[in-house]
């Protein structure tokens, strides 16, 4: 029997590639994408997956990554980051600009490239990985919260414009997930990026891509719209319970 294809964004490593590995776990195809190619076949491999290099932030290396997706049942917009903590006073344009490109208009491109397929497979799924921070604005954090708040109401559109169609539609809030992202965010700053975690068990990769294949094999009645996931120490993004 032909898998079914899922397709994540943003593969390469942490929520993007457990995900993958999940999702083939529970018999998908995965059709994984991101910047680093030689990563992600690796990973590909693995899994029995193919692998498409796909940087979000650029309209051909969107139109090229959808051409290589013949069929689609599930989407994973996973692709996404923050870069800088700093307070709007001191914002740096070129942060806000990655950060709007890779989490918003990526989110779009990639969605809008990929409706008409999941349309059509009959039962098509769009998961966008999003954040708390798109609930939550806190300092020093706007151009981040502002690009997750931004990415949340496009998704969320989809759920009314999809009415009728049959395409279900989840939105999956992280929050402390110990994954690259804040070595990204402090620009490979190792040390910084530890101490966010420091005194706390944060969540996994795996723990989210548990969620995502929660909401994606349910019956194809039922549409978990948003899941909020946090480690059980942390209230929200700016209080943390640390040993
Ligand atoms: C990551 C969570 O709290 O750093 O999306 O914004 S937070």
């Amino acid at each position: 029997m032909n898998r079914p294809t899922a397709v994540v964004t943003g593969a390469s490593a942490g929520i993007g590639e457990a995900t993958a590995r999940r999702l083939a776990a529970e018999g998908f195809h995965v059709v994984l994408g991101a910047r680093r190619l030689d990563l992600l076949q690796g990973i590909a491999d693995e899994i029995g997956g193919t692998a498409v290099e796909l940087d979000v932030t650029s309209a051909s290396s969107v139109a090229d990554f959808l051409a290589a997706v013949p069929a689609a049942r599930v989407l994973v917009n996973n692709a996404g980051g923050a870069r800088g903590l700093t307070t709007v006073a001191e914002a740096d344009e070129d942060h806000w600009r990655w950060m709007w490109e890779t989490n918003v208009l990526g989110t779009l491109r990639v969605t809008k490239g990929l409706l008409p397929r999941l349309i059509a497979s009959g039962d098509g799924h769009v998961v966008t990985v999003t954040s708390i921070a798109a609930v939550e604005a806190y300092d020093n954090g706007s151009g981040y919260t502002s690009a997750k708040h931004a990415q949340s109401a496009l998704h969320r559109t989809l759920r009314g414009e999809l009415l009728g169609q049959p395409v279900r539609v989840t939105e999956v809030l992280p929050g402390m997930v110990e994954t690259d992202f804040s070595v990204n965010r402090f620009d490979g700053d190792a040390e910084r990026a530890s101490a966010v975690y420091r005194g706390l068990t944060p969540l996994t990769a795996d723990d989210v891509a548990d969620v995502i294949a929660f909401a994606v094999t349910r019956p194809s009645h039922v549409n978990l719209d948003q899941i909020v996931l946090k480690p059980r120490a942390q209230a929200s993004a700016t209080r943390a319970h640390r040993s």
